[in-house]
């Protein structure tokens, strides 16, 4: 067993060899200029100030032996996975799968839609695309935990309040004990990530616990 003595509400209790960490969307489409969050009228470069520190979590992770799975908010070429009311809301300057200078925006394959090359998966992990902000709805996500025999999840990535907090929530009611990396995510709203960061361990940790990457770091040597 590992404990992160400094997690908030209290101590995290946690075992390295049932734990995961999942590594939310650090895609080119949400981090970089051209994308879709700049499309939705956000300031990219907020996100990118995280980078390094997620990159640090990646490889205590790897050093730890724990897996790595990452994922892509991204929909299929012909947009059969895109309801229009995602399509359509709030009116951004480029639609997913409108032509940007990323190519095609938030679709698979396109290099928008590719984890940024600083943070890439090694050829054995597992990267799980998803049409949700929810990384359990309509993907294998499930299944993976279930074999892998993981109990505990560490979370990074992008957008706190948006596919990270709905992710926790969802991995929330499933049963698994879940800690979120309080430097490893951002959001391009700083009220808005301090107020997720507050929600989810408030009552208790209804949702879950946080914890900094160097304290998480620590704990898996
Ligand atoms: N817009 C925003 O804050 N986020 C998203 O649309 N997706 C993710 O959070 N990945």
């Amino acid at each position: 067993m590992a404990c992160i003595p400094g997690a908030l509400p209290f101590a995290f209790d946690f075992d390295p060899a049932s734990t995961a960490l999942i590594v939310i969307d650090m895609q080119r489409d949400f981090v970089e200029p051209g994308g879709f969050g700049a499309s939705l009228g956000n300031d990219v470069t907020r996100l990118q100030a995280i980078i390094p520190t997620v990159a640090a979590l990646i490889q205590a992770a790897r050093n730890a032996g724990l897996p790595v799975i990452h994922t892509r908010e991204c929909h299929k070429p012909d947009l059969s996975d895109l309801p229009p009311a995602k399509r359509d809301r709030g009116s951004p300057s480029l639609r997913i799968g409108d032509p940007g200078p990323m190519g095609r925006i938030l679709i698979a394959g396109e290099p928008g839609a590719d984890i940024i090359p600083e943070l890439a998966p090694l050829p054995a992990e597992i990267v799980l695309d998803k049409p949700g902000k929810g990384a359990f709805y309509a993907t294998p996500l499930a299944d993976h935990l279930a074999r892998l025999g993981v109990r505990s999840l560490i979370f990074a990535g992008v957008t706190t309040e948006v596919c990270v907090q709905t992710t926790m929530r969802e991995a929330n009611d499933r049963g698994f004990a879940c800690l979120l990396a309080e430097d490893a995510t951002e959001s391009y709203f700083p009220a808005f990530k301090a107020a997720a960061v507050k929600m989810i361990r408030a009552q208790g940790g209804i949702v879950g616990w946080t914890a900094f990457t160097a304290e998480i770091a620590t704990a898996l040597k």
